[in-house]
């Protein structure tokens, strides 16, 4: 089996399963007791669904050899008994990003990186990524062969709506996550000019403001902290696959230094500092962070 078809049939695994998490989640927001993720963050009922569905239906795709998540300490080999033939996909995902959201009834996604290579994998050896936003609609943003499809999910089907997606060239909106005292000073300063050219979205789940910078252009960060010099997000989970998004639809991203897709993969859950959106953005950014 080539890439590419293991990669048709990954993605629309993905697909065909969005629709089980979106039914799974009334219910499912309290806390398992005493339950953390290999970050140290507090695991929701709806994270281990979630994370159940993926690496049943996943775990099945021929083709598909790794399977890692958020929610897992460490890879799993998912070669089928049969043996797979031809491709040797690896696939990282964080099958329910921002599910804290759940509580308050807010957007939350799911996002997938697909790597022809063993994980941890550096960015640049994503061969597709896609996240998927449980928003008042199920869509799926793709990115693969240099180009950003968007699709609506219906019923499990992947129904393409627009084509060729890139960022708007005249940014409208920001995102920055993490306490504002504790933004080292040369972010902060770069915010305070942000904030005064853009209109603040932040709704504090990755997919749904990350895709509010697709849809109108800006610029989405959760940066280095003082109390967090590596931030907040996960470089194989988040910000490599949400890079290879954003890079792919014309915008650029930058772990304050380099592109994300740049970033030399030394651990599964390491973390990263994540800015992503319209290039000007980015390039303000990283030299005010050089200062
Ligand atoms: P905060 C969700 O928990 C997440 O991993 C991302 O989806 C989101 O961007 C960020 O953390 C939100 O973090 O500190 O605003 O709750």
């Amino acid at each position: 089996m080539a890439a590419n078809e293991a990669v048709d049939d990954v993605l629309e695994t993905v697909a065909a399963v969005a629709p089980d998490v979106r039914a799974g989640l009334p219910g499912r927001r309290l806390t398992e007791a005493g339950v953390e993720n290999p970050s140290g963050e507090t695991v929701t009922a709806a994270d281990v669904h979630a994370d159940e569905l993926f690496f049943e239906a996943l775990g099945a795709v021929d083709g598909v050899v790794e399977f890692a998540s958020e929610e897992r300490e460490a890879v799993v080999d998912v070669t089928n008994a049969a043996g797979d033939a031809g491709a040797t996909l690896s696939v990282a995902i964080d099958p329910l990003d921002g599910s804290s959201n759940l509580e308050s009834n807010n957007a939350m996604g799911t996002i997938v990186g697909i790597a022809d290579e063993p994980l941890p994998a550096a960015g640049a050896d994503l061969i597709a990524a896609a996240y998927i936003l449980y928003g008042p609609i199920t869509t799926m943003t793709v990115a693969r062969e240099g180009t950003v499809t968007t699709y609506v999910i219906d019923g499990g089907e992947m129904q393409a709506v627009e084509e060729d997606v890139t960022l708007p060239e005249d940014p409208v909106v920001y995102g920055f996550g993490g306490r504002v005292p504790d933004w080292p000073d040369a972010f902060h300063d770069y915010a305070r000019e942000v904030e005064t050219e853009l209109k603040l979205r932040y709704g504090g789940a990755m997919v749904g403001d990350v895709n509010q910078v697709l849809s109108y252009g800006g610029i989405f960060a959760y940066p280095a902290l003082s109390s967090a010099p590596n931030g907040k997000l996960r470089l194989q989970f988040e910000g490599a696959p949400i890079a290879k998004i954003i890079e792919a639809a014309g915008g650029a991203s930058s772990d304050g230094e380099q592109s994300l897709l740049a970033v030399e993969p030394t651990d599964l859950h390491q973390r990263v500092p994540v800015h992503v959106g319209n290039e000007a953005y980015v390039e303000r950014l990283e030299n005010a962070l050089a200062q």
